[in-house]
């Protein structure tokens, strides 16, 4: 049984056979010019080494965060924050579907367009986040009764043309979100019952299409222990695999509760890490009962230490990603009652406990 609180629903064809990790930078750069690989933007020397993102430039991985438009657009010491940390930014909302997409064929870029381009003026990474979703749907889509017919072409053209808006600048996708149970049977969804589970190969082809660069990811939460989710999605994950299906990483929510990280995580990753498969830590939050103690501090400064070293001690982790920066906006107290303090800074920006233990779990030399 997963040790962690479950998440409330609110919320090239083949494998690579590259490792990611020990990349020298400036082999990262030669094979991004040969077109094998694609690591934009990392920028060894142009962070203190003692930020973030400093440690994980170091390193050649990701440090990213989570961020939303309202935050961007209005508050500086927040975007201060952002980029004096952060080699990578994920849109907590911007490029879901009921943004994009509010209307059908009708498209609204402005957000998702507003982060990409704080992102490549702040040499900063972009994942994707997400192309199939069950959630966060527009209401033109949920109750439109389209046939499989209708929704398999609504899908494609949807892939098609976000991540096409994007090709080149978004490294990674979370093409697939969210599509298993805790038991590890399919997610009842708009896609699973009307098209079968068939829908993720041809997301990850549509979406491998539209961008070959990008490294195409499944995220789920509640798998990062060795459970019966997990286990229902390595059996996936080697099946596509196996047909060639352009699958090229698994995203790990990772969303806990303060002293519960699951003990399998480590050897969890690693079994998808020896299919070839990229692993990331996507959505790290460490939720606290309110009020949060000093040792409820400390233990979570453990826990981010421990999660993002469960990640990175792993071959082919590519970075970590936490679900904001401050907890001024974090999505957890709205969501869980009585719990908050989740993230590295606090409401006014200071740095938590649980930022150096991020940090630690970063440094090289630790
Ligand atoms: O629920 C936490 C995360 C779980 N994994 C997938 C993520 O995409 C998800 O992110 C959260 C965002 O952090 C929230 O900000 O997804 C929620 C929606 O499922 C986001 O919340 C929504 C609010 O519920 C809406 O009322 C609001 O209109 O954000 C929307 C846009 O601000």
């Amino acid at each position: 049984m997963s040790t962690q609180a479950s998440t409330p629903s609110p919320s090239s064809h083949r494998r690579r056979r590259r490792v990611l990790r020990p990349l020298p930078l400036a082999a990262a750069g030669l094979l991004v010019a040969t077109g094998v690989y694609a690591l934009p933007q990392l920028t060894p020397g142009a962070s203190a080494a003692t930020t973030l993102r400093g440690y994980a430039d170091a390193r050649g991985v990701r440090i990213g965060t989570a961020v939303g438009d309202s935050a961007l657009t209005s508050d500086s010491s927040y975007t201060a924050v952002l980029d004096r940390e952060f080699n990578s930014v994920t849109a907590e909302n911007a490029m879901k579907w009921d943004a994009v997409e509010p209307t059908r064929g009708g498209f609204d870029w402005a957000a998702a367009d507003r982060l990409v381009a704080h992102a490549a003026a702040h040499k900063q990474g972009v994942r994707g986040h997400t192309l199939v979703w069950y959630s966060q749907l527009p209401s033109w889509l949920r109750n439109g009764d389209f046939s499989a017919t209708q929704l398999n072409s609504i899908l494609k053209s949807h892939i098609d043309t976000e991540v096409g808006r994007y090709k080149g600048r978004v490294y990674a996708w979370d093409v697939v979100n969210e599509a298993f149970n805790d038991d590890g049977s399919m997610r009842s969804s708009l896609w699973q019952t009307k098209l079968g589970t068939g829908y993720i190969a041809n997301a990850l082809k549509w979406a491998h299409a539209a961008d070959p660069a990008a490294r195409l990811y499944i995220n789920d939460y509640n798998i990062e222990a060795d459970n019966a989710k997990s286990d229902a999605l390595y059996a996936l994950a080697k099946q596509l695999l196996a047909q060639g299906v352009p699958l090229n990483g698994i995203g790990f929510q990772s969303h806990f509760v303060v002293g519960k990280l699951p003990s399998t995580m480590k050897a969890n990753l690693k079994r998808f890490s020896d299919l070839g498969l990229e692993v990331s830590v996507t959505e790290l939050d460490v939720r606290i009962p309110l009020p949060a103690s000093a040792a409820e501090l400390a233990q979570q400064s453990k826990d981010y230490k421990t999660a993002s070293e469960n990640c990175l001690g792993v071959p082919r982790c590519a970075g970590v990603t936490v679900w904001g920066i401050t907890d001024k906006y974090s999505w957890v107290p709205s969501t869980f009652t009585g719990y908050g303090a989740a993230l590295p800074f606090d409401e006014r920006y200071t740095a938590k406990p649980a930022y150096t233990g991020l940090s630690k779990g970063l440094d090289p030399k630790a």
